[in-house]
């Protein structure tokens, strides 16, 4: 134990020295307290959004167009669930439980993406979030796979592969709509009308406003700034957005050549506040969905523990 007479901590700088020379924190090692509950809260929230991201979607498994479409929006959403559990995983590796994180989502503590208060209204929807909220996921968890604390970044590795499946699934969806009838691009471009900038505010706050960002990156928590990774997304989407022959709904849009990048418009950052303080389309709907399936999957739960704690006793007395 440090006390105040004794000067700074040596487990910082060794901490610190680790994260600057690209070394991984692993779940043991002594870490700043501040550490601690800044990657609980980051991880815990990515987890929420995980399992919350599957409403929007789950609501056109039953609606899928053929046979392969289905197979493989199931196989998607139910990678989603897996993500949330890799993701729950690392964070309980931090001291934090399951049910105090699940309970924070639910009593509105803990936040999760504004994305998923948005409604999927068509099919052209799902192939949207594929291509722009799963392109926008991998651009910022392919930066995470070196994020610094070692089970983070390494659930990161697998999720991010699996993303690359689901994006391609999203583009694909929209490659067929926006080769069909005119009715069916028109369906592809409505939906990235409403899509656009609210995949844009899964970054977060522009980095002016963003009060967690010096320090994350100070620790190696966030390897690249909001609008860097922002400015990364929009990059990728305006050629893929021309070659599906769609518009990108920004009069500001324009490729800049002394940046080397596209110039784009302001996010409508009201929206993004309502949305992040309840008020966004689907809010209530999401929570209400994630209250009642916590609900209706107690008894699950509690069967699984006398299960286990049933097979822990006969063990020991065959041992005895
Ligand atoms: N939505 O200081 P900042 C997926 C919050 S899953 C809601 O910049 P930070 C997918 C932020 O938490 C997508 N809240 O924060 C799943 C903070 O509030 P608190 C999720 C947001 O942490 C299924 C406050 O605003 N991905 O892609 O340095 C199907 C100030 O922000 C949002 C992750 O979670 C937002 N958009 O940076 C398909 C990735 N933005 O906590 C796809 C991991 C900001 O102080 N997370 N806030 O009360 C991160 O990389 C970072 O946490 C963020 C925010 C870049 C999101």
């Amino acid at each position: 134990m440090k006390d105040a007479l004794s000067g700074p901590d040596p487990r910082e700088a060794a901490f610190q020295a680790t994260v600057d020379s690209e070394g991984k924190i692993e779940p043991k090692d002594w870490m700043p307290e501040a550490y601690r509950k800044t990657l609980i809260r980051q991880i815990s929230q990515h987890a929420h959004s995980e399992i919350i991201g599957m409403q929007p979607e789950g609501n056109w498994i039953g609606r899928a167009p053929t046979l392969r479409r289905k197979v493989a929006l199931v196989a998607k959403v139910q990678d989603e669930a897996g993500h949330g559990l890799y993701l729950y995983s690392a964070a309980e590796t931090l001291g934090a439980s399951r049910d105090d994180m699940v309970d924070a989502l639910i009593d509105g503590r803990a936040k999760y993406s504004t994305i998923f208060n948005y409604p999927t209204l068509t099919w052209a929807d799902i192939g949207t979030i594929g291509w722009l909220v799963d392109g926008a996921a991998i651009i910022n968890q392919v930066a995470l796979c070196r994020t610094s604390y070692g089970p983070y970044a390494r659930a990161m590795v697998r999720i991010c592969k699996e993303e690359s499946f689901h994006q391609r699934q999203g583009y694909e969806i929209l490659v067929d709509l926006c080769q069909g009838t005119a009715e069916q691009k028109r369906m592809a471009q409505e939906s990235l009308n409403r899509w656009w900038w609210p995949a844009l505010m899964m970054f977060g706050p522009s980095d002016d406003n963003s009060p967690n960002s010096a320090q994350s990156m100070a620790w190696k928590i966030k390897r690249l700034s909001n609008d860097e990774l922002r400015q990364r997304f929009v990059d990728q989407s305006v050629p893929q957005a021309e070659y599906l022959g769609l518009t990108i709904p920004d009069p500001d849009l324009k490729w800049n050549a002394e940046r080397g990048h596209y110039d784009f418009g302001e996010v409508p950052w009201d929206e993004f506040m309502e949305v992040l303080k309840g008020n966004g389309p689907c809010n209530r709907q999401r929570m209400e969905a994630r209250r009642k399936a916590r609900d209706d999957g107690a008894w699950v739960r509690e069967a699984a523990l006398a299960h286990a704690a049933k097979r822990a006793a006969r063990a020991e007395k065959s041992a005895a």
